[in-house]
């Protein structure tokens, strides 16, 4: 079995911090007891220890493996996308359930986002030949612009109906969200997965560094403000019992 290289150091303060951002998260839910804000902190907690465990196993050289291509042996964490098959539908739940989104967007969301990293997975295991992989990364990537086009068209419209200061975290939220996960495609093609540009540790170092502010930093962004929450889920309970 392949082990992990110097790049271990990445994936070890991966860990730590998801930890650290798991528990914080866990401290900072503790005495919620409304149900609807209650699922934030869920979601976010969940996003967090999934994020630790799968950080832990590649440190560990578990989520690790090995693909020949063209007499060349390329270490790929498999691990990262069984992570975001997970994290990444349970982030766009937050964002979702914020802006009060419908079912149908929040399907449409996370079928394109399955998608996306189901497709990105296949580009990375793929031996054949580099452009296949390419191919796939294509693949994937056009499925990430349909997901944030959609993203953005749906769930502006439904957070205008939402409280200002809703509105305007589900605004700042999105705009994390995007300028964040842009950047995973480009550390990708850039990568020992892609063009090779870019050796395994520094990639290592990139992915540990978007994953923190794509869910500590996203977390925390969302669940700061208490008086936002209670926005996000007295008023509209007050206009749902309105005559
Ligand atoms: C916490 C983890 C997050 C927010 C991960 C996000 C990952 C992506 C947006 C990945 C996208 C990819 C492509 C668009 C093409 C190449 C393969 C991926 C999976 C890196």
């Amino acid at each position: 079995m392949a082990q992990p290289g110097a790049e271990s150091v990445w994936l070890w303060i991966g860990t730590l911090g998801m930890t650290l951002g798991m528990l914080y998260f866990i401290g900072s839910g503790w005495g919620v007891r409304d149900p609807e804000q209650e699922q934030f902190y869920i979601i976010t907690i969940f996003i967090t220890a999934i994020a630790a465990a799968s950080y832990f196993s590649m440190a560990t050289g578990f989520g690790l493996t090995e693909v020949e291509l063209a007499g060349k042996t390329l270490d790929i964490y498999w691990a990262r996308y069984a992570d975001w098959l997970f994290t990444t539908p349970l982030l766009l739940l937050d964002l979702a359930l914020l802006a009060r989104a419908d079912k149908n967007t929040i399907y449409t969301l996370i079928g394109l986002d399955a998608f996306m990293i189901g497709t990105g997975l296949v580009g990375a295991l793929v031996a054949a030949s580099v452009v296949f992989r390419l191919s796939w990364w294509g693949i994937s990537t056009a499925a990430l612009a349909f997901l944030l086009y959609f993203l953005v068209r749906s769930l502006s419209d439904m957070a205008d109906e939402r409280p200002p200061q809703v509105n305007s975290l589900v605004n700042r939220l999105q705009n994390l969200l995007i300028v964040l996960w842009v950047a995973y495609p480009i550390v990708w093609i850039v990568g020992t997965e892609g063009l090779g540009v870019v050796p395994l540790y520094w990639e290592t170092a990139a992915f540990m560094v978007l994953d923190l502010s794509a869910k500590v930093g996203f977390g925390f962004v969302l669940l700061r403000s208490r008086a936002v929450l209670d926005a996000a889920t007295d008023v509209s309970r007050a206009s749902a019992t309105a005559p």
